[in-house]
């Protein structure tokens, strides 16, 4: 009973766990940690899809320093902080921009990649098996100039609300040799815009309920091209590199001086970098071991069977509360208040099942039901 007690928090603690684009590499070659990567404040998701954050995530429009060169067809590696979460991986480039620094990624992007549900696994769970990676190529016919390199996971363990889903996303800047001329690639989408929160791909009632996960597909439509065999032109204009500056480009370009673009040959040791800042990671609930003889009782076929199956295996107080979840999401659990004392910062977990922490947001912000297992203070 021990173990399975244990496997049962460690699954909460993995639906609590949030994640972050840390890391990337250009066939094989680093930058370092965190390098040419707009590291968001904090490791929690955007949830509204209409927001300017849905592009480049919270402060996402701010250039950094590092822009990482690359060319047409290279294969770009990911690397994201663990994640629990069920749901797919998608990647798509803003641009060709004359400051990809100076690039907002407010306006139009094009989808060069997705990951989705393969074989009964998530996209999350696919990279969890490859030390959280995931590996694509840039398209060919690319032309040259700057891009935002946009990585997504969006989360849909809370997508049976409107709202529920999580994007977490990062922008990383790239300076890209291609072959194409200027509006070759699309199709082209705009964040915000292309995404709606009842879009039946963010909001999925019956996610706990029968969702048959085997053709679903990210949102932003189809992965793209850039011209090429037969296909045809796009008819969008390229994006805006209007890059209406932002707030803090200012100070950024009084520092400009210095070239904001770098090779990876030329960049700084992987060991320089500054250590990592994210909470550590949590166990994946992939870790549960097997056997999953009840997992056909249960409607979710978001979450693998193991996660199915250490929820069923769990103690009767658990049970009642794990597995109540899902599937009733009419009646969103008020953030439990156990006692708990202090002040959780903004975008901080402050309620849902099974939490025990504090539920008082700092001011600015306010404590507010995500789904039944999820409140954040925002
Ligand atoms: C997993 O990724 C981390 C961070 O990049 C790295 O330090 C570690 O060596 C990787 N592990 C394996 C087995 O590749
Ligand atoms: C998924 O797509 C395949 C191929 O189009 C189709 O045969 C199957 O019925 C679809 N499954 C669901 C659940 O829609
Ligand atoms: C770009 O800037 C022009 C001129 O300032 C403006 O009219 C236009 O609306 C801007 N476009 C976008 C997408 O912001
Ligand atoms: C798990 O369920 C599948 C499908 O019902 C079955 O084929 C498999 O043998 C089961 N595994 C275990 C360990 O019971
Ligand atoms: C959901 O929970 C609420 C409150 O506990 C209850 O009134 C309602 O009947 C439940 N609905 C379902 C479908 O179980
Ligand atoms: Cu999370």
């Amino acid at each position: 009973m021990f173990s399975k007690t244990i496997l049962a928090s460690s699954l909460i603690a993995a639906v609590s766990a949030h994640q972050n684009f840390h890391q990337f590499w250009v066939n094989d070659e680093t930058p370092g940690y965190q390098v040419g990567i707009r590291m968001p404040p904090s490791n929690s998701p955007v949830t509204d899809v209409t927001s300017e954050d849905i592009a480049c995530n919270v402060n996402g429009q701010t250039g950094v320093a590092d822009t990482v060169a690359a060319s047409e067809g290279d294969t770009i590696k990911v690397q994201w902080d663990q994640s629990g979460h069920p749901g797919p991986i998608t990647h798509m480039l803003f641009g060709p921009v004359d400051s990809a620094k100076a690039a907002t990624g407010v306006g139009s992007w094009f989808k060069i990649d997705e990951l989705d549900y393969v074989d009964g696994k998530w996209a999350n769970e696919i990279m969890g098996a490859a030390n959280m990676t995931h590996e694509f190529k840039l398209p060919t016919g690319l032309p040259s100039g700057e891009y935002l390199l946009r990585s997504e996971m969006l989360a849909l363990h809370g997508a049976q609300t409107v709202g529920g889903a999580q994007f977490y996303i990062g922008c990383a800047q790239l300076k890209i040799t291609g072959t194409g001329s200027d509006g070759a690639c699309g199709p082209e989408i705009k964040l915000p815009g292309a995404y709606n929160a009842e879009d039946a791909n963010i909001y999925i009632p019956n996610v706990y309920n029968g969702f048959d996960p085997t053709n679903y597909t990210a949102p932003g439509g189809p992965v793209g091209s850039c011209g090429g065999s037969g296909s045809t032109a796009p008819v969008s204009s390229k994006p805006s590199s209007n890059s209406t500056t932002p707030a803090t480009s200012a100070a950024a370009a009084s520092s400009a001086a210095v070239s904001t673009s770098v090779s990876i040959a030329s960049n700084v040791a992987v060991s320089d970098v500054a250590a990592p800042t994210s909470s550590a990671p949590v166990a994946s609930v992939t870790a549960a071991p097997g056997g999953n003889t009840t997992a056909s009782a249960l409607p979710s076929l978001v979450f693998p069977s193991t996660f199915q199956t250490s929820v069923v295996a769990a103690p009767s107080t658990f049970q009642t509360s794990v597995i109540a979840a899902p599937t009733n999401n009419t009646a969103p659990s008020a953030p439990s208040s156990t006692g708990s004392v202090g002040t959780i910062k903004k975008y901080g977990q402050c309620g849902g099942r099974n939490y025990l922490g504090a539920t008082s947001c700092e001011s600015g912000s306010t404590c507010t039901v995500m789904n039944d297992y999820y409140s954040q203070c925002v």
